[in-house]
């Protein structure tokens, strides 16, 4: 089950909204048993066109669509998934108005629990901007469980991209996997090992 919430501008309008969510939630039914349920706010991290919408919209939709262009403002879309015996509901805070990593407002980053950097297998230099990224996260939230994601691997790229991305991952301390939101590779996986690592 999804549900989508569009506002068009960030801060406390969309965390009261969050907190309303942990408050309705608590306990789930899975099958014919009860299932502790628990609120997780992850966010997408990265820089313009790697990828961040289409991956969501894959994961969450399962869809892919070429022009997300219009957003505006701040979007969340939640998912549930679940993590052994544990119901986790996933707030996903995408990116919208191509802020940088320092000019996107700090209630963006504040009660992630989980975040996924993508950059663009495609375009090496998307990558090394994922640094300020994850410093600017840091920041504002200590150290959270990352998954760092190449997207577009259904594309040609460079030979070296997996020895780079693995590199980044080991600075990160983040694990890390190669998706393409267009033909629905490891996009999944991607989602549902962040989701265990906040919760298990
Ligand atoms: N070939 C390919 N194109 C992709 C993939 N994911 C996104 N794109 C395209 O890359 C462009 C930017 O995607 P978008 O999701 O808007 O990027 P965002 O700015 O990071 O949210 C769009 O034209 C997408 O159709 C992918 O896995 N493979
Ligand atoms: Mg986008």
């Amino acid at each position: 089950m999804s549900q989508e919430i569009h506002f068009v501008s960030h801060g406390h309008c969309g965390s009261i909204r969050v907190q309303n969510l942990i408050i309705q939630t608590g306990i789930a039914s899975v099958g014919d048993r009860l299932s502790p349920k628990v609120v997780k706010k992850i966010t997408i991290l990265g820089p313009p066109a790697v990828g961040k919408t289409s991956l969501i919209q894959r994961y969450v939709n399962d869809v892919f669509d070429t022009d997300y262009r219009s957003t505006v403002g701040a979007h969340v879309v939640t998912k549930e998934v679940q993590a052994g015996d544990i119901t986790v509901v996933l707030t996903i805070w995408d990116l919208a108005g191509q802020p940088t990593s320092r000019t996107l407002s700090k209630s963006h980053y504040l009660g992630s629990g989980g975040s996924l950097l993508i950059f663009d297998l495609t375009r090496p230099e998307t990558l090394e901007e994922l640094s300020l990224w994850a410093a600017e996260l840091e920041r504002a939230v200590g150290h959270i469980p990352l998954i760092l994601i190449g997207n577009k691997s259904d594309l040609e790229y460079p030979a070296d991209s997996s020895e780079r991305m693995l590199r980044m991952a080991t600075r990160l301390d983040a694990r890390y996997f190669m998706t393409s939101a267009k033909e629905s590779i490891n996009v999944n996986d991607a989602f549902e090992t962040l989701a265990r690592q906040m919760v298990l």
